[in-house]
């Protein structure tokens, strides 16, 4: 069989950009600049294998243009960005990168927990702006973390590894809402309380974290009215993708304090960041951090590697999702 041609459609770490291209005849986006939709479609008639990340769209109208490629190798653990059904029918194998990157985003879920309870954001802000007159017993009053209780909804591996270092970490109470209940151990491991009715969890809990998949389903699943259940004293945090808080309702109750507060990773049009957050001191605004480390994102990819390397060999790739 002739070398398999691997397009990534962004720059990698070096050492995994280097262990793919001993192996395949690897083309890198040097540009490392989200590729448009005629570059993709481009892309899946000439390679055999494209590696997309959270910043390439591919829907039905683009993946049919793949009259060559054959598999998708998502860096990265959610597909919303990837129109799986129509993989599926065209008979594209889709892959990601679950394990690797579940304690990076697990921890950036904590610090945005952290940051919005105890304002830091709003703080270093006073600080850069030259705007701190210094210690008063009254100023930029936060709340304690400790404690407190934890809500999340979805509890996949990330979900569970957020409730493991809230529970441990900082004695919170875990209630988690998803689909099917966790495992009496899994249970036991987090400290997580299945809660099945997604409004007892938003009246109850002092933190909501997001930890379900993006797309179609869960489109605005916290929106006005989701929000308006929260407690007044209560913080969103949004590390799952941005398309699941309706975030023209968030901005309003953000604004209207129907919530205290609120922690963002991730938007619905990343990287455009709505303007209504912009001016709003009590949201955290970080740039889609989760997976943002060293070892996390060598590891990333040589997980798509490894799943290459098993479709070329003719085996059923470890992360197949589709
Ligand atoms: C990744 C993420 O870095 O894995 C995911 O789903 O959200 C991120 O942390 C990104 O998706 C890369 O494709």
């Amino acid at each position: 069989m002739p070398t398999p041609k691997v397009f990534l459609t962004r720059r990698w770490p070096t050492e995994v950009e280097h262990y793919l291209s001993q192996r395949y005849d690897v083309t890198v986006n040097e540009h490392d600049t989200p590729p448009d939709a005629q570059v993709l479609k481009a892309a899946l008639r000439s390679y055999d294998a494209v590696c997309p990340t959270v910043t390439d769209k591919l829907p039905a109208e683009v993946l049919q243009a793949g009259t060559r490629v054959k598999v998708l190798g998502n860096y990265g653990v959610g597909v919303s960005h990837i129109d799986v059904q129509a993989c599926k029918r065209l008979g594209i194998v889709v892959t990601n990168t679950p394990d690797v990157l579940t304690d990076a985003t697990a921890e950036i879920a904590v610090m945005l927990m952290l940051m919005a309870a105890r304002r830091a954001g709003e703080g270093e802000r006073q600080v850069r702006g030259n705007q701190w007159d210094g210690w008063a017993p009254t100023r930029l009053i936060g709340a304690n973390v400790t404690g407190r209780t934890l809500g999340l909804i979805g509890f996949g591996r990330i979900g569970q590894a957020t409730a493991q270092k809230a529970h441990h970490g900082f004695g919170m109470r875990i209630l988690y809402h998803s689909r099917n209940r966790a495992t009496p151990e899994v249970e036991a491991l987090t400290g997580g309380t299945y809660c099945q009715s997604l409004d007892e969890l938003l009246e109850t809990s002092d933190f909501v974290s997001l930890h379900c998949p993006g797309g179609a389903a869960n489109r605005h699943l916290l929106d006005a009215k989701r929000l308006d259940r929260m407690k007044r004293s209560a913080c969103l945090i949004n590390t799952a993708r941005g398309e699941v808080v309706d975030e023209a309702a968030l901005a309003e109750a953000l604004r209207n304090r129907v919530i205290a507060g609120a922690g963002l990773d991730v938007y619905e049009h990343e990287p455009r960041v709505p303007e209504a957050f912009l001016g709003l001191e009590n949201v955290v605004l970080l740039p889609h951090l989760g997976s943002a480390t060293l070892e996390t994102r060598v590891a990333m990819g040589m997980r798509v590697a490894e799943n290459l390397e098993r479709f070329f060999a003719g085996l059923e790739p470890r992360d197949r999702v589709a």
